[in-house]
C-alpha cells in the first residue's frame, strides 16, 4: 500500500454497504485496519465520524472521515488514482453512465428487493416482486451496454458498477434459500447469472463475501424478531 496512509472501515459484516467499500479497497490492493461496529451501541468514533446518518459504512483516512457507500467507493478510487485498478471510467460518458446504473440499483433495484421480502402484506410482495423483474432486466441491458461482451460491467476488469452490485452478492446468494428466488435467474438474466459467478470468483472478491449460511441465520433471526414485535402490536 501506499506510503504511510493511514485507513480504517467501520462496518458491520453483515452489510451490503459495507461489503461495497471492502470490495473497493480489497480490488485497489490497499491495506487498511477494519472496525466491526455493534449497530445496537455505536462508538463514539461512529457517531463522531458520520454524525448525520449514524451509519456504516464509513472510512476514516488520515483521520478524515467519509460516509455512504457510493461515496467512499468512487474517493478510493480518486484517492488512490496510482494503486491498483481504476474503479470508474476516464472517459466522461461512459463514467456517467456507471453512475447513472449504480443510482439506479439504490434507488430501484434495492427498494423493490426490500419489498418483495419484507412487504408487511401479501400484495406488497407481489408488486416488489414485479418492479425487481423489471429493475433486474434493465440491470441485464445495463451489463450487456457497459461491457460491450466484455467479462465486467467495467469491461475487461471490475469498475465501479461492480463493486456496487457486488456489495450485493451475499444477499443474492442467501435470497434462494431464504425466499426461493434467485434475483439473478439464469434462464432469465443470463449475463447477470454469469457475471455473479465470475465476479464472486474473482481472487480479491471471494474471501470477502459474507459466508452464505451466516447471513440465512442472521435473515432468520430478524425475521423471527419482526414476527414476535408484530405479533406483540396485534395483542
Ligand atoms: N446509503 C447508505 C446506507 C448505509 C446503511 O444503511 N447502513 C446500515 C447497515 S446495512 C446501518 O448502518 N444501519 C444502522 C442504523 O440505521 O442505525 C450507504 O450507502 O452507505
Amino acid at each position: 500500500m501506499a506510503g504511510a496512509e493511514d485507513l480504517k472501515l467501520l462496518g458491520m459484516w453483515a452489510s451490503p454497504f459495507v461489503l461495497r467499500a471492502k470490495l473497493a479497497l480489497s480490488l485497489k490492493g490497499l491495506n487498511y485496519e477494519y472496525v466491526e461496529e455493534d449497530l445496537k451501541n455505536k462508538s463514539e468514533l461512529l457517531l463522531k465520524s458520520n454524525p448525520v446518518h449514524n451509519k456504516v459504512p464509513v472510512l476514516i483516512h488520515n483521520g478524515k472521515p467519509v460516509c455512504e457507500s457510493t461515496v467512499i467507493v468512487q474517493y478510493i478510487d480518486e484517492a488512490f488514482a496510482g494503486t491498483g485498478l481504476s474503479l470508474l471510467p476516464s472517459d466522461p460518458y461512459e463514467r456517467a453512465l456507471a453512475r447513472f446504473w449504480a443510482a439506479y440499483i439504490d434507488d430501484k433495484l434495492l427498494p423493490s428487493w426490500t419489498k418483495t421480502s419484507r412487504g408487511s402484506t401479501e400484495e406488497e410482495r407481489a408488486e416488489g416482486k414485479e418492479q425487481s423483474a423489471v429493475a433486474v432486466e434493465n440491470l441485464e441491458g445495463a451489463l450487456r451496454e457497459c461491457s460491450k461482451g466484455k467479462p465486467f460491467f467495467g469491461g475487461d476488469n471490475p469498475g465501479y458498477v461492480d463493486v456496487i452490485l457486488g456489495g450485493l452478492l451475499g444477499w443474492v446468494r442467501a435470497s434462494e434459500e431464504l425466499y426461493g428466488i434467485n434475483p439473478f435467474d439464469p434462464a432469465k438474466t443470463p449475463l447477470l447469472a454469469a457475471w455473479a459467478e465470475r465476479f464472486g470468483a474473482l481472487e480479491a472478491v471471494d474471501p470477502v463475501i459474507p459466508e452464505v449460511n451466516k447471513l440465512v441465520e442472521v435473515a432468520k433471526m430478524m425475521q423471527a424478531k419482526l414476527a414476535a414485535e408484530a405479533a406483540g402490536a396485534s395483542n
